[in-house]
């Protein structure tokens, strides 16, 4: 990574984006220019994933009809009904078995030596071959077209010059709007040869999203779904990430359905058949206690500097259950179908 310009962030603040070489002592001025103390700032990233370059905004042929936050990055919200038309559904399907599609192609890429811009590459084409407009593109101002968060990144990391390593573990979340609708999925894929404990964070991270979407039953409230992941995390000693959460979708890419992934009584919204939301658990081998130290303010890390994992996919609540959006040709080695 060579050495970048400063870049000003939204606070307007002139930051120096590449550590120098001679670090300050702790209660020092910290090296980004933030004014913090270093050890309050950029201290407790040492040993970390260091971001790369961000590469400029890819651009999107005039033909593919984009959803009304792609000219301004600002998403206009409105009321839309939560119980979804047999219209609705059909095109969220399409939208769905096109994201799984990518996700699964995007993934056969990763491998040691990648960089996650040229992932973000192969998505944005992908996508826009098939019709379709990158949702995180532009997305409340987001620069790429999926997220790429790699080991202690918790998500929306963007991506970037680096180049994945060999025992990484990395995030790919892709989403794609056709048919006025999104389709929203994302799965951790390893980067050659992984630790034993990543492994297994990865492996029962997917279990959670698993549990948490056979809790899906018409009648039965929301707090359920939180129940079942959060359940399942504590039996394995692990966290359950609160910042972050699973959410409506439809027409537009978040809706006011909220989706915990660990229990609270208040999420007491009654899943009703034609509803539509994402399950998307982010567990951590540590503290669930996140911090956006990155001067890009989109990552999200862990505040303890240890690994998570995360899976996601859309939901339909059926008359008798869940059919899963996302779910043809998805990555679920642990579906309870392939079980
Ligand atoms: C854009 C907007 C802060 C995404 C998802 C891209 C990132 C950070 C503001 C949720 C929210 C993807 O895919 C998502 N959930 O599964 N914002 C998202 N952005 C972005
Ligand atoms: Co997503
Ligand atoms: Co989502």
């Amino acid at each position: 990574m060579g050495a970048r310009p400063p870049t000003a962030n939204r606070l307007g603040n002139v930051l120096q984006t590449v550590p120098p070489s001679v670090l300050p002592q702790a209660n020092d001025a910290c090296w980004c220019g933030s004014g913090r103390k270093y050890k309050r700032c950029h201290k407790p990233l040492e040993g970390r994933v260091l971001q790369g370059e961000v590469s400029p905004m890819r651009s999107v042929p005039d033909h593919i009809v984009k959803p009304p936050y792609a000219a301004t990055g600002e998403a206009p919200r409105w009321a839309e009904p939560r119980v979804k038309t047999p219209d609705i559904i059909e095109r969220m399907r399409v939208a769905g078995a096109m994201a799984a599609e990518i996700l699964r192609l995007a993934g056969e890429m990763v491998r040691p030596g990648i960089t996650t811009d040229e992932i973000d590459v192969f998505v944005h084409e992908a996508t826009i071959e098939r019709g379709a407009y990158p949702s995180p593109l532009n997305y409340h101002g987001y620069p790429k077209s999926v997220c790429t968060s790699v080991n202690e990144v918790i998500c929306h990391g963007i991506p970037d010059s680096r180049a994945l390593q060999d025992g990484d573990i990395v995030n790919l979340d892709v989403t794609c709007y056709v048919g006025g609708v999104h389709g929203d999925t994302n799965a951790t894929f390893f980067v050659g040869e992984v630790d034993p404990v990543s492994r297994n964070l990865v492996k029962v991270t997917e279990e959670c999203m698993w549990k948490g979407i056979e809790a899906v039953v018409p009648g039965r409230p929301l707090s359920d779904i939180g129940r079942a992941i959060e359940n399942h995390a504590k039996a394995h000693k692990l966290g359950v990430v609160r910042a972050f959460i699973g959410h409506g979708i439809g027409e537009q890419f978040h809706t006011d359905i909220q989706v915990l992934h660990y229990y609270d009584e208040r999420a007491s919204m009654i899943m009703r058949p034609g509803m539509t939301f994402t399950v998307e658990p982010m567990i951590t081998l540590g503290s669930w206690q996140h911090r956006m130290v990155f001067d890009d303010d989109w990552t999200a890390v862990t505040a303890d500097g240890k690994r998570t994992a995360q899976f996601e996919h859309t939901l339909l609540v059926t008359d008798d259950g869940v059919d899963v959006l996302t779910a043809p040709g998805a990555v679920s080695p642990t579906a309870p179908w392939a079980r």
